[in-house]
């Protein structure tokens, strides 16, 4: 029988209320049109939206039976079940158990508790029965909830318990006449088209109202991970300070190019596999200038260039061993070997925003690789105060005007400092980084000419980050936890404003 056509909900409940009467219960209003409530919600919805409607909600909370508690409706309860599976002669605990399942348990408890079965003396294994028949009180309970009755507080809470029961809300409306109730509802037009051009009834028929408050249709556009908006607008800054950048593809790298040539020693801890990861293959490099190898074996054993150097038996395989580099520092190493070969000397501004890797205790703002930013002037007499000047002009690109240093040690620069800035949002001195003068022990040994400075100064790229997307853990903000509507939700960052 072809299932009838679905009432036009809407037409009959503009007649039905047309006809003075009210709805008090769409639910049973739906179940008389044959319509699901559903169906009929999306008209009310509709209707009520323009106010031809005005529904009242009306919402009870009604106790539901689990999965497990309609099986006992319709299998008894798990101790009626245990009984009715009792021969005369009783049974054994596994025959039961195989008989039962999951409810033997229960039903076990239940029906010993109920003294409905009995052990003989001396045999623990065997259940008889202790009564005939029994009264399956839960599973009355259970049927007299389900079909709206009420219970006890007592039952409730004991079904409640024994997780047989679960509170549900629904909702249904009482309708009546809105403000603006109409017997039937003009179709508003929505478009001009060729149709009405044609006929002209384009001349009385009602337009639908432009909603200019309409939300446009989400736009699915890409967006910018935070750590490369945040590395994009401190590049600028850099770019703006006529600084250029540094080449950082090579994440492995030697240990000559990120410790040796900076003149740490190489027993300084930082170099064990505690801090550095270290490579298996290819385990040592190939590739060392060698003349400039001498020249930094030198320094570190017996010094030179006004120092007294380390004093130590430098090895040439220790220097060799490959890893991944611990700081772009590397790099700048690199960079400013290979400008020492460019003669005449010419100034530099060099900066690098890349990875790095670090052995270190994972933690709330930790992981084992983060993004060093690391800037660096080379140049004739610079001093420390063109340092703490740099600083100032780059840290308040970034936002941060109020600047403190203090005193720190790096093995490949003297003097050092570390840069502190008083944060409004954070209401503290937030340590924002670290810098110095590269050690002449490092650079002479390059071919650097006398007198040629170099000031640096590093930070990471997460910190400020995470700083100001409010973001309280690494995890959230890189790597396979983060949450994309972050990402989508949060506003561009503008940097320093
Ligand atoms: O980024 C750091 N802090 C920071 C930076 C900006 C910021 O902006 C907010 C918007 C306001 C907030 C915080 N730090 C450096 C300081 C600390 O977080 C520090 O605990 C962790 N440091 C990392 C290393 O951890 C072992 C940050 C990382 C760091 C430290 C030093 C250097 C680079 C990165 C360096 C250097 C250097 C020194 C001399 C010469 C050349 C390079």
């Amino acid at each position: 029988m072809a299932d009838k056509p679905s009432p036009d909900v809407e037409a009959c409940l503009l007649a039905h209320l047309n006809s003075g009467s009210e709805v008090p219960d769409s639910r049973s209003y739906a179940s008389s049109l044959g319509v699901s409530h559903k169906e009929l919600e999306d008209v009310i919805k509709s209707l009520s939206a323009f106010r031809i409607v005005e529904s009242t909600d009306v919402t009870k909370e009604t106790w539901v039976l689990t999965e497990e508690a309609r099986g006992y409706v319709a299998n008894g309860s798990p101790e009626a079940q245990l009984v009715a599976a009792i021969p005369p002669e009783g049974a054994s605990k596994d025959v039961l158990k195989e008989k039962l399942g999951s409810v033997f348990d229960i039903g076990m408890k239940t029906a010993a508790k109920n003294k409905w079965i009995g052990f003989e003396k001396g045999n623990k294994d065997l259940v008889l029965r202790k009564v005939d028949n029994i009264k399956d009180e839960l599973q009355e309970q259970l049927k007299r909830l389900e079909s709206g009755e009420s219970a006890s507080d007592k039952v409730i809470d004991d079904l409640k318990r024994r997780k047989l029961i679960m509170k549900e809300k629904s909702i249904w409306y009482a309708l009546k006449k809105g403000p603006q109730f109409v017997a039937k509802r003009k179709k508003l037009a929505t478009d001009v088209t060729q149709e009405h051009l044609r006929s002209g009834d384009w001349k009385e028929i009602e337009f639908k109202d432009y909603n200019f408050g309409a939300q446009g249709q989400p736009i699915a556009v890409g967006y910018v991970q935070p750590l490369l908006e945040v590395r994009e607008a401190i590049e600028n800054i850099f770019l703006q300070m006529g600084f250029s950048e540094m080449p950082t593809n090579n994440f492995v790298e030697s240990s000559f190019w990120n410790f040796d040539a900076l003149f740490q020693p190489q027993q300084h801890p930082a170099r064990d596999s505690h801090d550095t990861f270290f490579l298996e293959a290819p385990a040592a490099t190939k590739q060392l200038p060698e003349d400039y190898l001498e020249k930094v074996k030198e320094v570190h054993q017996s010094g030179g260039y006004g120092s007294k150097g380390y004093g130590y038996d430098w090895k040439r395989e220790e220097a060799e061993k490959n890893l991944l580099r611990t700081h772009t520092t590397a790099v700048s190493t690199r960079m400013l070997y290979k400008l020492a070969q460019e003669k005449p000397f010419a100034p530099k501004r060099y900066y690098s925003i890349d990875r790095v890797f670090r052995n270190e205790a994972v933690d709330r703002t930790h992981l084992a690789e983060f993004h060093q930013i690391e800037g660096l002037i080379c140049d004739y007499g610079l001093t420390l105060g063109d340092l703490i000047g740099v600083l100032e002009d780059f840290f308040s690109s970034l936002g941060m005007s109020k600047l403190r240093f203090k005193p720190a040690y790096n093995p490949y620069t003297e003097p050092s400092m570390e840069i502190f800035s008083y944060h409004d949002g954070l209401k503290k001195w937030v340590e924002v980084g670290n810098s110095g003068m590269f050690r002449p022990e490092m650079l002479l040994p390059m071919g650097l000419p006398e007198g040629v400075n170099v000031i640096a100064w590093g930070l990471s790229l997460e910190r400020p980050t995470m700083i100001l997307y409010g973001i309280d853990n690494i995890r959230d903000l890189f790597g396979p936890k983060v949450d994309f509507n972050l990402i989508k939700s949060n506003p561009l960052c503008r940097l320093g404003l």
